[in-house]
């Protein structure tokens, strides 16, 4: 565990307002860890951004489980990626409608390229790729 720095951040007294009301609403103990956890969204976003950067993922798939064939062509795309697919959760939201969340962990060029053929696969009628990087927020104190 590394050891706290202290800093002053000046900022506009509008935006500051802003923020607490949005801290606030988001349940946070104080403006600290607020801080803390928009440095560390932005420092995860460009870790992931390198193309060989290794990464962590969920893909969220909305679909009609009905339209042409598409199960199977998404467990075939999946099975074409089987190195960075962990594992598949599989939802039946009601008669037609399916909601599939597919964890990932692999370089991120490979599973940015999974993802958008997933999201991309006609018939998906909504899709998104999240992505982490444990190795950079763990390398981190609090
Ligand atoms: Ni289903």
């Amino acid at each position: 565990m590394s050891e706290l720095s202290r800093i002053g951040v000046a900022i506009d007294t509008d935006l500051l307002a802003r923020f607490d009301r949005f801290i606030e609403r988001q349940g946070y103990a104080n403006r600290s860890e607020a801080f803390r956890d928009l440095i560390r969204d932005k420092l995860v976003g460009a870790a992931v951004e390198a193309p060989d950067a290794p990464v962590v993922g969920t893909v969220t798939l909305i679909y009609d489980h009905h339209f042409r064939m598409l199960p199977n062509k998404l467990m075939d795309i999946q099975h074409g990626y089987h190195d960075v697919v962990i594992a598949t959760t599989h939802a039946h939201l009601d008669h037609h409608t399916c909601l599939e969340v597919v964890v990932l962990k692999g370089p991120g060029h490979r599973v940015r390229k999974l993802a958008d053929l997933l999201i991309g696969a006609k018939g998906v009628r909504h899709g998104r790729l999240v992505l982490s990087s444990p190795s950079t927020v763990l390398s981190q104190t609090a």
